[in-house]
This record gives C-alpha cells, sequence and structure tokens, in this order.
C-alpha cells in the first residue's frame, strides 16, 4: 500500500510545572502508540510536540520565586524533556515556543490577518495597577462580586455564584501584586472573528466526521460552542512575557498564548526541518492537502483545536496561497483520575511522571495507562490496578509465555528455532490465530480505540500460554521429539508476533524480546507471518519483567503523599554564600506589641515590635495565617537592617522570619521569652 503521510501533534505541555500521569493517558501515550503504530506500517511520519512556555500562569510562578520567567521555563522545560524520553515517547522533536523560529511564525500569522483586515481593533477597559505599572490579567485581581457579595470574586466572573460581569461593576477591586486598588484605564486589543466562520467551521466538523469518524466525546463539546455561538476573540493581551505585537505602538502588547501556542505546532516542525538540514521539509506535510493531520489532546483543550486553530488556518488559506492542511482527526481524551479524586498540583494529589520513573518501569506504566486509557469516560489510575498489570498481565501472562519457550529451548534444543514438522490441528489454528491479530489490532488502533487494541495483543499472549498448555511439550519431549519441536516452533512465530505488536505500547520490553530472539523484527503487515525460520539461533532469555512487591507500592503511596515539586537547576536562594554574606543580615530578637489587620488586605498585618531600646513598625504578609491578637507578647525574629519600604502606604522598617509550611500557611519563628529584645542571632 501507498505510503502515507501523517502528521501528528501533541498538545505543549505548559513549562510551568512537571507532567503528571494524568497528561500521559490524556495525550502523549495514545500519540505515542498511534506513531509507532504507524512506523511499523511504514508510513511516513512526523511527529511534533514541545513546551508552552508563555501565558500568566508562567509569569505568576515566576514572581512567586523572585525570578525572571526564564528560570521557570528552562527548568520545566528540561524536566519535562527528559521526562517524556524516559517514558518512552518517540517525538521527532520536542520543541519550545520560546525560541525565535516559533516568536517569527507567530508573528508572520498576526501580521497576516492585521494586514488583510481580518482582526477587529476594540477599545476595553482594564484593571490597571498604578504603582505596578502594568495592565492586570484576570487572574491578578480580586474584588467583592456585585450580585453575590463574594469578596474573593474575580475581575469579570464570581466562583460563588457564577455571575459573569463587566469588570466596571466588580466592587472594592484589589491588585493582588500590590494590593493597591487598581483603575480602569483604557486599552487596544485585536479579536479574531471566530463568529464568522461558525458555518465553515461547522461543515468542516461534520465532513471530517463523516469522512473519518470523530469521537463523540470530542462532536459533543464542538455541538455546545457552536449552540452557544462563536465570538470574538481578543488576540493579544496586555502582558510583558510572551510573543510581542508585531505593530509599532503596542509597547507591553503580547499574541494570546493560546493564538501562538497552536502555532508552536508548525515551528516546531521548522525547528525540525532546520535539524534535519531540509528547511523545506515542514512543507511536506503542513502544506500538503495529502496529509493526514492528527491533533492528539486532552479535553480542555477541544475548543483551541478544533474551532480556533481550524479557522485560523482557514483565514490564512482564504488569503495566501500557501494551503495549511486542517486536522483530519482530533482524537481527544477525557481525563485520567488518580485514586478517585482529580489529579491537583496545590492539592498535592498525583505523581508526577519523573518521580514515578525512579521507581518503576515505563513499560509498566505504559501497559496500565494504555490498558485503561480515558477514551469515552474518564478513568482512574489505582495503585491495585497498576500492581495487578504488572505482576499478572505482563509478568505472569507475556513473561511467562515467553520465559517458559525460550527457557525450554535452550534446555532441549540448543536455543535454536525447531524443525516446523507436520502440524497437527491445534498448530494450524494456532498460526491461524496469530495471522488475525495484526489487522485486527491495527483498525483499533486507526479508529483510535488504543485501549481495546492493547487488551486483544495481551490476548494474544493469553492464547499463547493456553497453546503451551495443552500442548503439554514437556511430555512430548520425552515421546514425540519432532511433536514438541512443532510446539516449539509455533510458540515462537507468536512470540515474535507479540514482540512486534506490543511494539508501539512497551518498546522497551519489545526490543529486549527481539534482542532474545535474535532479529530485529520486520513491519506491522508482516509480523502475522511464520517469520523465524527453523535453525535460526536464538539468545540466552533475560528477565522481561519483575514482579512489583507490596512495599515498594506502599512506599511509593507514603512518598507520593510527601512529593513536592523537584528543582532541576539549583535555585537562587540554594547557591552557596560565605559567612561574610550571611553576617550581612542582622537578625534581632522582638516583641510583638501590638498587630492590627489592613484595609483592603487580607494578608497584611500592621505590626509593632520594641527591639532592645526601640520600636518598630513592620508590615508582614503573614494575615491568613494569624489573627492579630494571637501575635502580641510573642518574640520573633526580625531582620533589622533591612532597608524601609512602603506597604500598602504604610512604612515598614524590617521583616519578621516565618516559615511557609506545605499547605501555603506560615508560621513565624520565635524565642523563648526570657531572651532579651534585640539580641542578635548569629
Ligand atoms: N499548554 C494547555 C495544556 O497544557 C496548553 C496546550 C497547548 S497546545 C497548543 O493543557
Ligand atoms: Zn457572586
Amino acid at each position: 500500500m501507498a505510503k502515507e503521510k501523517i502528521l501528528v501533534t501533541a498538545a505543549l505541555p505548559y513549562a510551568n510545572g512537571p507532567i503528571h500521569l494524568g497528561h500521559l493517558s490524556g495525550a502523549y501515550l495514545p500519540a505515542d502508540i498511534y506513531v509507532r503504530y504507524n512506523r511499523l506500517k511504514n508510513n511516513d511520519i512526523m511527529f511534533v510536540c514541545g513546551s508552552d512556555e508563555h501565558g500568566v500562569p508562567i509569569t505568576i510562578s515566576a514572581d512567586k520565586e523572585g525570578v525572571k520567567p526564564n528560570v521557570i521555563i528552562d527548568r520545566f522545560h528540561t524536566l519535562n524533556k527528559q521526562a517524556f524520553e524516559d517514558f518512552g515517547m518517540s517525538f521527532d522533536i520536542y520543541s519550545r515556543t520560546s525560541i525565535p523560529i516559533h516568536h517569527e511564525t507567530a508573528k508572520e500569522f498576526f501580521k497576516e490577518f492585521y494586514n488583510k483586515g481580518i482582526l477587529n481593533e476594540k477599545k476595553t477597559m482594564q484593571f490597571y495597577d498604578e504603582k505596578a505599572n502594568m495592565f492586570l490579567p484576570d487572574r491578578y485581581v480580586e474584588g467583592t462580586c456585585p450580585n453575590c457579595g463574594n469578596e474573593k470574586a474575580r475581575s469579570d466572573e464570581c466562583e460563588n455564584c457564577g455571575a459573569l460581569y463587566e469588570p466596571s461593576e466588580l466592587k472594592n477591586p484589589i491588585s493582588t501584586i500590590s494590593g493597591n486598588s487598581p483603575i480602569l484605564k483604557e486599552t487596544a486589543h485585536w479579536f479574531f472573528p471566530l463568529g464568522k466562520y461558525q458555518q465553515r467551521l461547522e461543515n468542516y466538523i461534520k465532513e471530517m466526521n463523516e469522512k473519518y469518524g470523530w469521537k463523540d466525546n470530542v462532536l459533543q463539546y464542538c455541538r455546545g460552542w457552536f449552540k452557544d455561538g462563536l465570538q470574538d476573540r481578543a488576540v493579544t493581551r496586555d502582558l510583558d512575557w510572551g510573543v510581542a505585537v508585531p505593530l509599532n505602538d503596542s509597547n507591553g502588547k503580547v499574541l494570546y498564548v493560546w493564538f501562538e501556542a497552536v502555532l508552536g505546532y508548525i515551528s516546531a516542525s521548522k525547528e525540525l526541518s532546520k535539524l534535519r538540514g531540509n528547511e523545506d521539509l515542514w512543507k511536506e506535510y503542513w502544506l500538503n492537502k495529502d496529509t493526514k493531520y492528527i491533533a492528539f489532546i486532552g479535553k480542555d483543550n477541544v475548543v483551541f483545536h478544533c474551532i480556533v486553530f481550524p479557522a485560523m488556518l482557514m483565514a490564512w488559506n482564504d488569503s495566501e496561497k500557501t494551503q495549511y492542511v486542517l486536522p483530519q482527526n482530533v482524537p481527544a481524551n477525557e481525563f485520567l483520575n488518580f485514586e478517585g479524586r482529580k489529579f491537583s498540583k496545590s492539592r498535592n494529589w498525583g505523581m508526577n511522571v519523573h518521580d514515578f520513573l525512579s521507581r518503576f518501569p515505563a513499560d509498566s506504566l505504559r501497559y496500565t495507562l494504555a490498558a485503561n486509557l480515558p477514551e469515552t469516560r474518564d478513568t482512574d489510575f489505582q495503585w491495585k490496578e497498576f500492581q495487578a498489570r504488572n505482576n499478572s498481565e505482563l509478568a505472569d501472562i507475556l513473561g511467562n509465555f515467553v520465559n517458559r519457550t525460550v527457557t525450554f529451548l535452550h534446555k532441549h534444543f540448543e536455543g535454536k528455532v525447531p524443525e516446523k514438522g507436520s502440524l497437527d490441528t491445534i498448530d494450524l489454528e494456532m498460526l491461524e490465530l496469530i495471522k488475525e491479530f495484526p489487522p485486527k489490532v491495527g483498525k483499533l488502533f486507526e479508529n483510535y480505540k488504543i485501549k481495546d487494541g492493547v487488551n486483544e495483543i495481551m490476548n494474544l499472549a493469553r492464547a499463547g500460554n493456553k497453546y503451551f498448555n495443552d500442548s503439554a511439550p514437556w511430555t512430548s519431549i520425552k515421546s514425540d521429539k519432532a511433536r514438541c519441536g512443532s510446539t516449539l516452533y509455533v510458540c515462537l512465530q507468536a512470540i515474535y508476533t507479540l514482540a512486534e505488536l506490543f511494539n508501539p505500547v512497551i518498546p522497551f520490553a519489545s526490543g529486549k524480546i527481539f534482542e532474545l530472539l535474535n532479529t530485529a523484527g520486520t513491519d506491522w503487515d508482516s509480523c502475522g507471518n511464520e517469520n523465524l525460520p527453523s535453525g535460526h539461533q536464538l539468545n540466552k532469555p533475560s528477565i522481561l519483567f519483575t514482579k512489583i512487591e507490596d512495599e515498594t507500592i506502599q512506599k511509593a503511596i507514603d512518598d507520593a503523599n510527601a512529593t513536592s515539586v523537584p528543582k532541576a537547576e539549583p535555585r537562587k536562594e540554594d547557591e552557596l554564600i560565605t559567612i561574610d554574606d550571611f553576617l550581612k543580615v542582622q537578625l534581632r530578637t522582638a516583641e510583638v506589641i501590638s498587630a492590627e489587620n489592613v484595609p483592603k488586605s487580607d494578608k497584611l498585618l500592621k505590626i509593632k515590635v520594641k527591639l532592645d531600646n526601640e520600636e518598630r513598625q513592620v508590615m508582614a504578609g503573614i494575615a491568613k495565617s494569624y489573627k492579630p491578637e494571637d501575635l502580641i507578647g510573642k518574640k520573633v525574629v526580625v531582620v533589622a537592617n533591612l532597608k524601609p519600604a512602603k506597604l500598602m502606604g504604610q512604612e515598614s522598617k524590617g521583616m519578621i522570619l516565618a516559615v511557609e509550611q506545605a499547605d501555603g500557611s506560615l508560621q513565624v519563628l520565635t524565642v523563648n521569652n526570657s531572651v532579651k529584645n534585640g539580641t542578635r542571632a548569629k
């Protein structure tokens, strides 16, 4: 069959935290299985992914740590790239959106739309923090809901009552950056007229679904969006981290992260082309109407891949000669939960990929996740299931079938594939069965029923064990060695087929089996044939899967409850200092003599402390952890030689030391009440 050109993209994860098992199940593992399968079908694949390195959450993390966003994206890009590699993801490239080629690509699209008059400029009123000198993204503003009075409402919606309103209606707005009341200031943004494309988008999805069968869950989401009616979407933001808007007078504005992130697939392909020494390679995929473009994502990204991105490509294609291919299918998965609850970084629930893979082999995880993919509904990762899939399926079914066959062969046939001999019905039936699997499983994979495909493959290993048992080679070896040889001949062909079929799912173990079979494997379509000739010498067996003990699982559970985000590089505060550096900081004991809340701030307390013969006012951000009255009389430790500063208009001379605990609560450092005020800590 003619080779198909297939472009496969997997959602670009934010470089703002480590990827977890849920990400793998949602988009990455199905994409990788699909790609590895298609490579074995000899199709021509380009498989791209990379880090999404812009957007507000990254700037928030950077602010929290007091570092530049670069530090955050470098840390998590490196960490996630490695985690994907360890997991066996076979991307052709794992790129990132901070590289110049991406900025150029994104600007090119924006300029095209701008120049062709596709974008609408609109002026809106946005909160502006005069102190921090910046427009505030939604998540940086809190205030009182005009509808229900909730004091923690966001700038344009209330999580408490669900009300949506204009930012100007929010009462007592507070900038969470400075604690100041922001003003409303006019700002101009460019909007992409998504509504204009609604009819064409509906037609496009209808056509793709009719031809290629889209998943029901994906169609449902799209219908929901269409029913509500598509609205214009702002494609720019007031922010200083991202792809700069390529226009004069647009200082301080960047492209909205989603507008440019989807274009990251194109820039990653360009980057790959450069690395391969053929700068035009990407065009053979993206600018080719015969390319089959499949976009793997999780359900939360459906609107951007089925609606926003196709509309952008349509807009480009309308006005340019170069014609981009639109996704032929977007097989989005639902979510994987972790022991019955949603993965949550803030609640520390779940397990990160690098952490998991430091304990367990990638294949055990790949198999467990693949056998339980959330293709039609949310599924759940359970430690017990993970252990059972590894021990009772990988080890006891697949591992055992391979091991007993090959061990027997080395014992009685010098490790050589025996003569086929004259086959009985049971042997012929087994060979027939083997042949059925490659097309059967292939069809499931092609229809994104990856879970069913994986479970089918294990059925072949089950059938192999049953055939081995029913044929009882341990008996025939004594009475009829040729008969025994035929049995083992058939078993070996089944093992070969299993190694090939399992290759997309558990590539590491598949490689080991081929090593053992002393052959490199061929391709998907021929793997159901009798590929191992009589007389072929095999290598000695090695252990394919190790059983996982209860204690190992228990340790992982215990540790998971205490995991924290690892650091890929030393943080600033981890760098070593000299004793002289340390002595520059004057730490002194002080007694709290008064404390009060600060109007309009839920974080700050205004505190008076007494050093030896001096009273000072210190503003401390501990109001969420302490009531003012709880602090009075405490002997705390202050940084006495800190430059004075003003916080919420109030003078602050010094800083009270506190430790932040995992849940975000603070505890101030105190000393025994008998210690004299002003005593220096060294
Ligand atoms: N970074 C959201 C996510 O990681 C976003 C995907 C971008 S795909 C172009 O779920
Ligand atoms: Zn409300």
